[in-house]
């Protein structure tokens, strides 16, 4: 019986042979292989994918082996022809890979990645070694998942970090180790465990006693089942990566203790000098934190409570001043931990073989408009912005303008290049997201004047303007236009924790306190303050992207059907923005005429050269004509190849696949002829 993957065509498989191309006729065959399930479609090596809501019997390991013993693009669209492509570019071609998720909240990109990292896991190897790395670098996903998720309206289970997955393949092809990037992290949750441990970790079991786990007050979908497994799920997860029992509690002690400050409340009252002070008005909470943490209760509190000014002059804290040193201590402790435990997954996943060449996937938090936009959401925004900018760049901009500079016959493909969008952000002297870093900025309303001074009249930002909230400014970003609210947004951007404050930390018996805030030891005074949280952003994904354009790229373009999180809905409206935005239709253009690999003619004879007789063993005269011979000489049709100034262009990946095949074949053949010679002459 076929397997559900492998059902009978329905509409077009790859938006390229549509006929005539349109929006319309583009949406209407997405809507009807939805209908059916069909949640996959190619535009030539892009897959598109659409978020059934609803779990499909599309996974299984027989449809693995099944995609990879007939090789991609020979099956219907599948996510595992993406991921078997990527690992035979790998294999064959010795080269890394980079498989890019895109999308916005909700749209399915983190799912898209677990089951990249699953198809991989069951594709490769089998030795002890190999089995457990492999454990490894899944229990690592699904770690991460736990702390680095939240809830949000848009999605139950919302990345709240930017994450790149790059294994580490040896030259069999198998994972032996890996490396985890990630870029901010800002919210977390951890529900469900079991009542002992809640007990031991001064801890209630109802989410609403959380002010932290609360979304804006409203309420989420999510059940308590669903996060008591998570939760189990997490704690095994901590044990096959090694951690003990012990360090697991330590590491839930931190999350307990974050839950508490974030309950923490402040209330106003009038020092004797006249000045306004704070007490905690819950002061149980701050025991039961001190308990967990080992700390010394007076010297927490007055961390909290008051600030050093100078010479040993102590000032209170207002409740407010108070409230928000309490917010910057939560993030900060949270983020430093979860970048402790990404370390320790770095440290264990290390490569302690030669390593040969590595498979990266990247799933970062998507597009987020919400009723009220806060720094959080600018952050993700600025990500997607870039991440978005990197894939018209390699799929649009440079795709077509090699075909001219190689002196191919080309209609230019106009779309919208929203490099623009990135400049207004983070242009070097005053782009929305520097302008915080500049030494003037010290409070949000300081912040806004800049924004406003700066960006005034530029086609993609509304500043001062009557339509706009009060505190806030505009953005027209590639997927649509958010108002943010500028409230906090210095603060968060700095974060910045008094020394006071980790003096108190480090002194605390929980073992990891030293080790995350060692500004905190009094005898390491010249440690440097950390980068604020955008440059930080704008420094890692820089270097990321830079070290990824080399790769071979596949993309995962992922939509979201409706905002109700339901399945079998296609809002058609929903769909067609993303299309828009998304360029989708303009990369299929660009596909249509366009070609899905190009090699230089010396690298094409050097990889291919044993196919022919008449390029083998050796090609006396120059690349282009050698290549031509070869290629004249192979069973494809010759619209498959197109000759520029400097490459050969072949148009689609079956026939680099086909290419490979012939390579292998031959290659076989001439080490039999190889061993027959060897034995006759023994
Ligand atoms: V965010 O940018 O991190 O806020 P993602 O990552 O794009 O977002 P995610 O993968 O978390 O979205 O998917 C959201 C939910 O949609 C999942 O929790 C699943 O319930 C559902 N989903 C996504 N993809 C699939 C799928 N292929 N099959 C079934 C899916 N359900
Ligand atoms: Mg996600």
């Amino acid at each position: 019986m076929l397997s559900f993957g492998l059902e009978k065509e329905v509409g077009a498989w790859d938006s390229v042979l549509l006929e005539p191309l349109t929006e319309d006729n583009f949406i209407n065959n997405l809507q009807q292989r939805f209908k059916r399930d069909h949640i996959y479609t190619y535009i030539g090596n892009v897959l598109v994918s659409i978020n059934p809501y609803k779990k499909l019997a599309l996974y299984s390991t027989d449809l693995v082996e099944t995609y990879v013993k007939r090789g991609p693009f020979q099956l219907p669209p599948h996510i595992y022809a993406v991921a078997a492509s990527a690992y035979r570019w790998l294999n064959d071609r010795n080269e890394d890979q980079f498989i890019i998720v895109t999308g916005e909240s909700g749209a399915g990109k983190t799912e898209a990645a677990r089951i990249v990292l699953q198809f991989l896991v069951l594709v490769s190897g089998g030795s002890s070694e190999v089995r457990l790395t492999k454990d490894r670098l899944v229990q690592a996903n699904t770690l991460l998942e736990a702390f680095g998720n939240a809830r949000t309206m848009r999605n139950d289970n919302a990345s709240r970090f930017g994450k790149f997955l790059d294994i580490e393949f040896d030259f069999k092809g198998d994972p032996v180790g890996g490396y985890l990037t990630h870029c901010t992290c800002n919210k977390f949750l951890l529900c469900g465990s079991d009542i002992h441990l809640l007990k031991s970790l001064k801890l209630q079991r109802n989410v609403e006693h959380y002010s932290i786990l609360q979304i804006e007050g409203k309420q989420t979908t999510q059940s308590d089942e669903e996060d008591r497994k998570l939760f189990i799920y997490t704690k095994s997860a901590l044990n096959i990566l090694g951690f003990s029992d012990e360090k697991v509690v330590d590491i839930f002690r931190i999350i307990a203790v974050i839950l508490k400050l974030g309950n923490l409340q402040f209330v106003p009252c009038n020092n004797i000098d006249g000045t306004d002070g704070c007490v905690i008005c819950n002061e149980y909470e701050l025991f039961e934190i001190c308990e967990l943490l080992g700390a010394e209760h007076r010297w927490l509190q007055r961390a909290l409570t008051t600030r050093l000014i100078e010479n040993g002059i102590i000032a209170d804290l207002n409740a407010c001043e108070a409230t928000k040193l309490r917010d910057v201590l939560c993030r900060t402790l949270y983020s430093r931990t979860f970048s402790w435990l990404i370390n320790k997954i770095n440290d264990l996943l290390k490569v302690r073989c030669a390593k040969r060449k590595n498979l990266g996937v990247l799933d970062i938090y998507g597009f987020e408009l919400f009723d009220t936009n806060r720094f959080e959401q600018f952050m993700i925004n600025y990500c997607n912005e870039k991440l978005h900018h990197f894939v018209i760049s390699a799929t649009l901009k440079d795709e077509q303008e090699e075909i001219l500079r190689e002196g191919l016959e080309w209609t230019r493909v106009e779309y919208f290049n929203n490099v623009v969008i990135c400049q207004l952000l983070e242009n070097e002297s005053h782009g929305i997201l520097t302008l915080l870093d500049e030494p003037n900025v010290l409070n949000d309303s300081a912040y806004l004047i800049r924004v406003e001074q700066c960006c005034a009249g530029h086609s993609h930002c509304l500043t001062s303007d009557s339509s706009l909230p009060l505190d806030s400014f505009q953005i027209r970003h590639f997927a649509g236009t958010v108002t943010y609210k500028v409230r906090d947004f210095v603060e968060k951007n700095t974060d910045y924790l008094p020394k006071e404050v980790s003096r108190a930390l480090y002194r605390c018996d929980h073992p990891l306190m030293a080790y995350l805030f060692p500004e905190g030891n009094p005898k390491r005074c010249n440690i440097k303050r950390p980068l604020s949280k955008s440059a930080q952003l704008r420094v890692s994904l820089n270097s990321l992207f830079k070290g990824l354009s080399s790769r071979q790229i596949h993309y995962i373009r992922c939509m979201k059907p409706n905002e109700l999180k339901l399945p079998r809905k296609f809002e058609m409206g929903l769909i067609q923005h993303q299309v828009r935005y998304l360029n989708l239709l303009t990369t299929v253009q660009v596909w249509r005429g366009g070609y899905c690999y190009k090699l230089s003619y010396p690298q094409f004879l050097s990889r291919y050269k044993m196919i022919s007789t008449s390029t083998w063993p050796r090609w006396r005269g120059t690349a282009i004509e050698g290549v031509s011979i070869l290629v004249r000489s192979l069973p494809i049709p010759s619209a498959e190849f197109t000759y520029g100034r400097t490459k050969l262009f072949v148009r689609s990946p079956r026939t680099v696949f086909e290419l490979e095949d012939f390579r292998r074949g031959r290659l076989h053949d001439l080490a039999l002829l190889v061993q027959k010679c060897w034995r006759g002459y023994r």
